[in-house]
C-alpha cells in the first residue's frame, strides 16, 4: 500500500505565517470582513423590505427558475454573456490572472483569490496561494487506506464524495464550534477548513485516479516550488506541458457558476446548517454527480464514442442528424446542449474550443465535435421545447482530456469537481462572514397553493 506525500500538518503549524502581510489572503480577509460586514447591513436597512421579484405558480413547479432568492458574490450568470468572476469575462481572467512561468492560461489560484477577495492579485500573491496550498496538502492516513481499500469499480465521484466527506476528521470549524467560538468569528475557521480542502482535493483526486485506472501505482509527489496544477498533474501522472496548462484553464473556468447551481446551491444550503465544509462540499459533489449537472462532463463523451460507433470517424450532416434525432426520439437528452440559465453559446465551451484550435485543430475527435455544434442546435429548437439550444461547458472538456491520454471519462467529473471547490467554498466563507442564517423557505401542498391562487 502507498504512503501519501506530504507530512500531516498540525492546525498550529497553520497559523505559521507563510507570507507577508500584502500576500497573505487570511490578512486581506481580515480587513475586507468588517468592511463588507457594514455595507451588507446597511444596505439591509435602507432597502430591506424592498421588493426584487414576483413568484409564480410555474417557477414552483418548475425549479424555481427565476426565482431571486440567494445572494452570491464570487461570480454572477448573465443568460446572453456568460459567466463573470467578480465582473470579470473570462476572457478578461485569461487576460489579466497571473500565468505560470512560459504559460498562456491563468493559475486557478489567482482565479481563487479573484472569486474571495474581489482583487485581481499580483503574482507574488498567486505564488503565496500555491505554497500555501502544496503546505496544507497532505492526507490523513484514514482517507488514504479508506481509498486504498475501496472495490475499485465504485465510480469516481462515489470514491471523491467519500474522501471528502471522511476528511472533516480535520475540521478547524467542528473545533471551533465545539470550543463555543463566538459566530462572527465562524468565517476564519471555515476558511481555514476551505484553504486545507482544497489545497488536499488534487491529493484526493489523484489518488482516485492511480487507484482505479492504473493499480495504485505512481502516485507522484507534491513540490512546493510549483503550482496547484502542476502539482495534481503530477500525481495525475501527467507531465506534458501542454496537459498541464489545459488543467490550469480547466480548473479554472469550471470554478463557479453563480449560486443557483445543484452543486453550488447545495453546499450553501448545507452549510447554512453549520455543517463544516468538508461536509457541505461533499453534498454539493453528490449534486455535481448527476447527469444533468457535472456528470454530463463524463455523459458527453458516452454519447460521442456511441456517435462514432454508429456513423463513423467522417460521417455526413445527414448521418449525425439521424443520430440526434434518434436520441431524442428515445426520451434521452443531447448532453451537452441547453442551461437552465444561459441563453447561447457557453463561453466555457467557447474557451476550450480557442484551445483546440490552437493545440489540436486536426484531431478527428474535435472535429466531430466542431460539427456537432453546428447540427445539434437547429434540431433542438426545431423541438419546440428547449429554451437553450447552445452547447454548455461539457461539450468540450472530454475531447480535450482525450487528446491528452486522459481517456478514463467516468473520471471527469472528479476534475469538475476539484475545480467547483474554488467557487463555492469562496461563497461559504463569506456566507459566514456576512451571518447568513440557516436556509429554509416555505413550501406549500398542491391543496395549498390552489387555495392561496383562489383567494
Ligand atoms: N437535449 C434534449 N432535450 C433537452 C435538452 C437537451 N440537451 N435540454 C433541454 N431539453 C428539454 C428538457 O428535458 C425539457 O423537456 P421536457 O419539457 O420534456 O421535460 C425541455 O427541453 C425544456 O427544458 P429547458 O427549460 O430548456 O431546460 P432546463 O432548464 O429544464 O434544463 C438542463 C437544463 C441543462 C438540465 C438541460 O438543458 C439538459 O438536460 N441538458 C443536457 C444535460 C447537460 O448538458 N447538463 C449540463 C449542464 C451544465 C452543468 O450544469 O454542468
Amino acid at each position: 500500500m502507498r504512503m501519501i506525500m506530504l507530512k500531516k500538518i498540525s492546525s498550529t503549524n497553520l497559523l505559521r505565517p507563510l507570507s507577508d502581510a500584502s500576500t497573505d489572503l487570511k490578512k486581506v480577509l481580515n480587513e475586507k470582513v468588517p468592511q463588507e460586514q457594514e455595507r451588507v447591513k446597511a444596505f439591509r436597512k435602507s432597502h430591506g423590505s424592498t421588493k426584487v421579484g414576483d413568484v409564480t405558480v410555474d417557477m414552483m413547479y418548475g425549479g424555481m427558475r427565476g426565482i431571486k432568492g440567494l445572494v452570491w458574490e464570487p461570480s454572477v450568470l448573465d443568460p446572453e454573456e456568460g459567466i463573470r468572476f467578480r465582473g470579470k469575462s473570462i476572457p478578461e481572467c485569461q487576460k489579466l490572472l497571473p500565468k505560470a512561468p512560459g504559460g498562456a492560461e491563468p493559475l486557478p489560484e489567482g482565479l481563487f483569490w479573484l472569486l474571495i477577495t474581489g482583487d485581481v492579485p499580483t503574482d507574488a500573491q498567486v505564488k503565496a496561494i500555491s505554497q500555501e496550498w502544496a503546505a496544507r496538502s497532505s492526507l490523513p492516513s484514514h482517507v488514504v487506506k479508506t481509498l486504498n481499500d475501496l472495490p475499485k469499480n465504485i465510480h469516481p465521484m462515489t470514491q471523491f464524495s467519500a474522501a471528502i466527506t471522511l476528511l472533516n476528521s480535520e475540521s478547524e470549524f467542528v473545533k471551533a464550534y465545539g470550543s463555543g467560538v463566538h459566530k462572527s468569528k465562524y468565517w476564519e475557521s471555515v476558511y481555514e477548513d476551505s484553504m486545507n480542502l482544497i489545497a488536499k482535493l488534487p491529493g484526493v483526486a489523484a489518488t482516485i485516479y492511480r487507484n482505479t485506472y492504473k493499480d495504485g501505482k505512481g502516485l507522484g509527489s507534491v513540490d512546493s516550488g510549483k503550482d496547484w496544477s502542476w502539482n495534481f498533474a503530477n500525481m495525475l501522472g501527467y507531465d506534458n506541458p501542454q496537459f498541464i496548462e489545459l488543467l490550469r484553464l480547466y480548473l479554472t473556468i469550471h470554478s463557479d457558476h453563480e449560486g443557483g447551481n445543484v452543486s453550488a446551491h447545495t453546499t450553501h444550503l448545507v452549510g447554512s446548517a453549520l455543517s463544516d465544509p468538508y461536509l457541505s462540499f461533499a453534498a454539493g459533489m453528490n449534486g455535481l454527480a448527476g447527469p444533468l449537472h457535472g456528470l454530463a462532463n463524463q455523459e458527453v463523451l458516452v454519447w460521442l464514442q456511441k456517435l462514432r460507433a454508429k456513423v463513423g470517424d467522417n460521417p455526413s450532416d445527414e448521418k449525425l442528424k439521424d443520430f440526434i434525432w434518434s436520441t431524442l426520439k428515445s426520451g434521452q437528452v443531447v448532453p451537452g446542449y441547453g442551461h437552465a440559465v444561459l441563453r447561447k453559446t457557453d463561453p466555457r465551451y467557447t474557451c476550450q474550443r480557442e484551445f483546440a484550435l490552437k493545440h489540436l485543430p486536426e484531431d478527428s475527435l474535435f472535429k466531430l465535435v466542431s460539427q456537432v455544434y453546428k447540427v445539434v442546435p437547429p434540431i433542438l429548437l426545431e423541438t419546440g421545447k428547449v429554451k437553450n439550444p447552445w452547447p454548455n461547458v461539457d461539450a468540450h472538456s472530454g475531447v480535450l482530456l482525450q487528446y491528452y491520454g486522459m481517456k478514463e471519462m467516468n473520471y471527469y467529473t472528479v476534475l469538475f469537481g476539484v475545480s467547483r471547490a474554488l467557487g463555492v467554498l469562496a461563497s461559504l466563507v463569506w456566507d459566514r462572514a456576512l451571518g447568513l442564517p440557516i436556509e429554509r423557505p416555505k413550501s406549500l401542498s398542491t391543496d395549498l397553493l390552489i387555495k392561496a391562487v383562489k383567494a
